[in-house]
C-alpha cells in the first residue's frame, strides 16, 4: 500500500511538471500576442501525506490511492496571482479554452466568498500524465487571485494554523472586514489603473 501511494505521488509530481510546462506556454503566447503579462507570479507545491490525510478523515475516507484520486483534487497545487481583478478573469478564460486541459469543476469564490471572507477563483482540472506505456489522469487545482486576495489568505492561513479548533471571535470578525477592505482596494487598484491606460502614449 506505502509503495503504491509512493507511486502515485511520483506521478503527480511528473503531472505537476507538465501543466507547469503547459502554463509557460500559454501565457508566453498570451504576453506576447498582447503585449502585456498579466501574472505577478505563480506558485506550485505538491501536497503533503499528512494534509493529504487530513483532507480525506474530514471527508470520511481513508488512505487509499483510490481515494486520493476520487477525492481530494489539489494534490497537485498552483496558484496563479495577478495584480488585477480583470487580470484574474483573464487567466481563467485563457485557460478555460485552452484544449489541452479540461476543467472538472469551477469555483467563483470572488463572486460569492466563502464565510471566512475568502476570495479568489479555482479551477480544478484534469492533467494528463504521460508514462512509459500509457497515458494516466490525475486533478489539479489553479488558485487564481489578486496580490491583495493572496496577502489575506496567506494570514488567514496563518491564523488557521494558531487556532486549529477555535479562531478567537475577535479575529474572525476583523479578517471579514478586511477582505471587504481588500475587495474595495482591489477595485480602486483596477480603477487606477484604467485611468494610467489612458496616458498610454
Ligand atoms: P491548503 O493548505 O491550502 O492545501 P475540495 O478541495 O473541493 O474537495 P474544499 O476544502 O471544500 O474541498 O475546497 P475549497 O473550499 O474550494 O478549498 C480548497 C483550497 O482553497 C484550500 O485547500 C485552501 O488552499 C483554499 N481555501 C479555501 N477556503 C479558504 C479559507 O477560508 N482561507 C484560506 N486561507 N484558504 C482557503 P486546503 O486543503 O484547505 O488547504
Amino acid at each position: 500500500m506505502e509503495s503504491d501511494i509512493k507511486g502515485l505521488m511520483n506521478k503527480y509530481e511528473y503531472g505537476l511538471e507538465m501543466l507547469q510546462v503547459q502554463l509557460n506556454v500559454l501565457i508566453k503566447e498570451y504576453t506576447k500576442t498582447h503585449n502585456y503579462n498579466p501574472i505577478e507570479h505563480v506558485k506550485t507545491r505538491i501536497k503533503s501525506i499528512d494534509s493529504i490525510i487530513n483532507k480525506l478523515n474530514k471527508k470520511g475516507y481513508e488512505l487509499t490511492p483510490n481515494n486520493i484520486y476520487e477525492y481530494v483534487y489539489d494534490v497537485v497545487g498552483v496558484r496563479i496571482i495577478c495584480s488585477f481583478i480583470s487580470d484574474v478573469y483573464e487567466i481563467v478564460n485563457l485557460i478555460k479554452n485552452f484544449k489541452q486541459l479540461t476543467i472538472i469543476k469551477e469555483k467563483d469564490y470572488i463572486e460569492n466568498p466563502k464565510e471566512s471572507g475568502y476570495t479568489s477563483y479555482h479551477l480544478i482540472v484534469s492533467i494528463p500524465v504521460y508514462l512509459n506505456n500509457r497515458t494516466e489522469f490525475g486533478k489539479a487545482e489553479i488558485q487564481i487571485r489578486t496580490i491583495a486576495m493572496d496577502f489575506w489568505a496567506s494570514l488567514d492561513h496563518k491564523i488557521q494554523y494558531k487556532f486549529p479548533n477555535d479562531i478567537p471571535e475577535e479575529v474572525k470578525n476583523a479578517m471579514y472586514n478586511y477582505a471587504i477592505d481588500i475587495k474595495n482596494l482591489d477595485h480602486k487598484m483596477l480603477e487606477l489603473n484604467k485611468i494610467m491606460n489612458k496616458y498610454k502614449s
